[in-house]
């Protein structure tokens, strides 16, 4: 089990507002993916999120909660992403539930568990770019410039480009990647063939690979394929 995000070439990402059947959870665990992220937009309570952990837990693979509902943040978790939307337009995406959050459990937290990740929504129509009113216009240099802000303004250890729900754009991905030394890059969005997910993964330093796994889990099992392929 390799619970150092650095280490990660693949994942999955479970929605626990969405239903999955045991059979298909031991699928996606037993895959040969390097870890699941927990995570989601709407409808996240502290209820779906335990019963998500509890079942994942019955399998060795590391498991992060991605916190976005303060409330649905429980321990147990091997780790904690902190988004961190950079392109929202909105403070309280960007600093303000962390500080609440720092405000609240500041004296408890541990701090080697929180993987902040620094976001860029680049789907217009995704639930997230709503939801933070992310300025998702955005062209290469902009990506680039965000990139940069991430990795030298902020030492993020993570970029994030979320595309979610949507196949995102490659030349974007290099030109982040192009300006990243120490901060991981993160892509998400649309991954539904191995095809896709070679083709990111050729870019990003670790796919996230959601949706397919409700739709197609025979299509969403073929990605990690991506790890022996490279
Ligand atoms: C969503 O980045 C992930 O947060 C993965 O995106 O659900 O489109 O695969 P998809």
């Amino acid at each position: 089990m390799e619970f150092d995000y650095k280490a990660w070439q693949h994942v999955f990402k479970l929605d626990p507002a969405k239903t999955i059947s045991d059979e298909d959870l031991a699928a996606v665990c037993e895959s040969g993916t390097d870890a699941i992220i927990v995570g989601g937009t709407d409808n996240i309570t502290l209820d779906n999120v335990l019963d998500l952990l509890v079942r994942v837990r019955r399998y060795a693979i590391p498991v992060m909660l991605e916190a976005s509902a303060l409330d649905a943040v429980t321990p147990g978790f091997d780790s904690y992403g902190i988004p961190v939307v950079l392109n929202s337009t909105e403070a309280k995406w960007i600093t303000g539930m962390h500080q609440k959050a720092l405000k609240e459990y500041g004296d408890i937290l541990v701090w080697e568990e929180l993987i902040a990740e620094g976001y860029c929504v680049l789907n217009p129509d995704c639930k997230v770019a709503a939801l933070t009113k992310a300025k998702t216009a955005l062209d290469v240099e902009d990506v680039r410039a965000y990139a940069r802000m991430a990795e030298q303004f902020f030492a993020l250890p993570i970029f994030y480009m979320e595309y979610s729900g949507q196949y995102g754009d490659v030349a974007k991905v290099r030109a982040a990647k192009d300006v990243l030394t120490k901060t991981r890059l993160f892509y998400g969005g649309g991954i539904a063939t191995l095809a896709q997910a070679e083709e990111m993964k050729a870019v990003a330093d670790t796919i996230v690979v959601g949706n397919v796994i409700y739709e197609d889990l025979k299509a969403a099992l073929s990605t990690v394929k991506v790890k022996n392929t490279l």
